[in-house]
């Protein structure tokens, strides 16, 4: 499944792993704690996957779209992914199914620490409302990624501090 851990402190590039020596994984019940989730799909087949379609009737996803991050692709390249890595939250849930290449979501835990989320092609995630996350591309640089949403999509994205937002304070309540 889903491989995530705990992150060192160093200010090093981004895209690097940012392992703890030793290791310190973090499970999926660990993350299923914090209401983070997970699907493994077989991504070659999206446009047609009966399962995809399965996940987003039972959970409303009834919006998607598709970005891909490249630096030949994505418009404002640069200046979008150092939002993306900002400290921040969203009044919905982030719902990413990651078609092709690879990235991190990075999430906090109860604790503050900061959880590195390898997502590989094939995994679907979710994060729940209020969470404070970041995302970074690997040294890879490239993935694309189907964005879904509950509804009209909300992109807005409030930075780190966001602790008075009602839903901020549902999600710490609900840990
Ligand atoms: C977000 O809000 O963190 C993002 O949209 C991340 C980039 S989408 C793969
Ligand atoms: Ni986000």
């Amino acid at each position: 499944g889903l491989e995530a851990w705990f992150m060192d402190s160093s200010d090093e590039d981004q895209r690097k792993p940012h392992k703890l020596n030793p290791d310190q994984p973090v499970s999926l019940e660990q993350l299923q704690k914090l209401g983070v989730f997970y699907w493994k799909l077989n991504a070659d087949i999206y446009e047609t996957d009966p399962e995809l379609e399965n996940i987003r009737k039972d959970q409303g996803y009834s919006y998607m779209d598709i970005i891909s991050i490249h630096k030949d692709k994505l418009p404002n390249y640069e200046e979008k992914l150092k939002m993306f890595f900002e400290e921040h939250l969203h009044l919905d849930d982030e719902i990413r199914y990651i078609l092709d290449g690879q990235a991190y979501f990075d999430v906090r835990d109860k604790e503050e620490r900061w959880i590195r989320i390898a997502m590989r092609k094939g995994d679907l995630i979710t994060l729940p409302a209020g969470i404070y996350h970041r995302f970074t591309l690997d040294e890879t640089n490239y993935t694309k990624a189907m964005r879904l949403f509950v509804g009209e999509p909300v992109w807005k994205a409030y930075n780190r501090p966001a602790d008075d937002f009602d839903i901020r304070k549902k999600y710490v309540s609900s840990l």
